[in-house]
């Protein structure tokens, strides 16, 4: 197996899991943040586990020049290897109603998880059309086809990437490049802990009460998209917990 994947925001959460379990089926790598002590250690981690290479490529999604420098820095033999983006680093700042909302915040949602998501595509889809074939996996959310009471701004970020997707997949439609979509429910990462700004009793308690999923289940999700026969593309694929029907409903056990 000579495929490589890129992915962003692998210092944590679903972009650690899937470096973990690509590597562990064969792929090569080239994982992306902007904790560099955490990519140095995961690359440690995988190399020495798995018969696999790894290229680390520290930047912030946010800085087109950056992105561009860093995408522009993989060597050429690397490049020519690459046929799966996984643009995964995004976040969540903050929650509740529109008008008590922080310009600050609005703008980091957007702006890492609409923009850097587009500076990442522009750089890495040359690669792709180059290489004749490959496949983005786009993380979305079920924020990203339902809006919940105070999750505006993500929401419409997220509704933004499955638009995305959509537009992609019918503009990469003749390069032979596979679009697709995953939106997961509630998964208990960083996430909670970005969202409320290191507040760990309200990160603890978007999972008390039910089984929420957990990094492995989307990397499992991504890696199984990744491995459908070449006539077949999973264009969106909604993962949710069991006890979450939809992202405001979640049945919880008596505490
Ligand atoms: P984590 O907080 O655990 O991981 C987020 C990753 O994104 C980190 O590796 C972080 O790396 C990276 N990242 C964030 N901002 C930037 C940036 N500006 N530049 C580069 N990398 C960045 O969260 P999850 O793993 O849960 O989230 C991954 C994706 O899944 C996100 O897009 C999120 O919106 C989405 N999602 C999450 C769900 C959940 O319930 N957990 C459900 C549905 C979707 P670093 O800080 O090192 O830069
Ligand atoms: C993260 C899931 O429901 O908290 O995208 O928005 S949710």
């Amino acid at each position: 197996m000579n495929s490589t994947a890129l992915i962003t925001g692998a210092t944590a959460g679903f972009g650690e899991a899937c470096a973990h379990e690509f590597a562990s089926n064969g792929w090569n790598l080239i994982i992306t943040g902007r904790r560099e002590e955490r990519l140095t250690a995961l690359k440690s981690e995988i190399e020495s586990k798995f018969d696999v290479s790894v290229l680390t490529l520290c930047f912030d999604v946010r800085d087109n020049d950056t992105v561009n420098k860093a995408i522009d820095s993989i060597p050429s033999d690397v490049r020519s290897q690459v046929h799966l983006l996984i643009n995964n680093a995004g976040l969540a700042v903050g929650k509740g109603p529109i008008d008590e909302g922080i310009i600050d915040d609005w703008e980091r949602m957007i702006d890492t998880n609409v923009k850097g998501l587009l500076y990442v595509s522009k750089a890495v889809i040359p690669m792709l059309k180059e290489n004749g074939s490959g496949q983005i996996i786009n993380i979305a959310s079920i924020a990203g086809k339902q809006v919940y009471p105070g999750g505006n701004v993500y929401c419409a970020s997220k509704h933004a990437v499955d638009a995305l997707s959509q537009a992609m997949r019918i503009d990469l439609v003749s390069h032979g490049i596979k679009v697709t979509n995953i939106a997961p429910g509630a998964a208990e990462t960083e996430f909670s802990i970005v969202r409320f700004k290191g507040d760990q009793n309200a990160a603890d308690s978007v999972y008390n009460g039910y089984q929420p999923l957990v990094a492995k289940d989307i990397a499992e999700t991504a890696y199984f998209a990744a491995t459908r026969p070449p006539h077949v593309t999973l264009n969106d694929i909604v993962i949710m917990p069991t006890a979450q029907a939809s992202p405001a409903v979640l049945y919880k056990s008596e505490v």
